[in-house]
């Protein structure tokens, strides 16, 4: 409850284990500001098993869910909290398709990644997961609310 933002829509967005060790945060994190959404939650994180269990819960059943909360668990990952109009479905466009060999060329997926259990990033699949996710990674510290002291040209 505390500061977790409803004003506008956010989406959970997560660089994965790959993506941190192959040095590709940078590039990733200026996609998403140049698109011009607003950063709201920031951080270098080492996930628990019992987060990456619950964030991944409606995959409980899939055969590939343990080698997920495993992979997701197997060294820090970046986890984000981006918000404004759209974002949900746009974030998910600037990701690309589920399977990097079938994402566009220009998405992060499409220029970066090759396997599906190795796709570099997560990004929430509608704006309620995008407030459950961010409860889950955010819930205790909150977020950050802020505005840009510049003219708001994006809004
Ligand atoms: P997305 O991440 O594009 O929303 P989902 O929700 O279908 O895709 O899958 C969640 C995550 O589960 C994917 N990001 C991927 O890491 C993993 N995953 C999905 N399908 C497979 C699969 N067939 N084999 C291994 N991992 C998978």
């Amino acid at each position: 409850a505390n500061a977790v933002s409803v004003r506008s829509e956010m989406s959970y967005v997560m660089i994965k284990p790959d993506g941190v060790q192959r040095g590709l945060v940078g590039d990733i994190i200026s996609r998403f500001e140049r698109k011009g959404f607003q950063l709201k939650g920031l951080k270098l994180y080492q996930t628990p098993q019992a987060v990456a269990e619950e964030h991944y819960k409606d995959l409980k059943e899939k055969p590939f869910y343990p080698a997920l909360v495993g992979y997701i668990c197997s060294g820090p990952v970046v986890c984000m909290v981006w918000e404004g109009k759209g974002v949900v479905a746009s974030a998910r466009k600037l990701i690309g398709a589920t399977n990097p060999l079938a994402s566009e060329p220009g998405t992060i997926r499409g220029d970066f990644a090759i396997e599906v259990g190795r796709n570099v990033i997560h990004g929430s699949d509608s704006p309620e997961n995008g407030e459950r996710e961010t409860a889950i990674w955010f819930g205790s510290e909150g977020l950050v609310e802020w505005t840009p002291t510049m003219t708001p040209w994006l809004k």
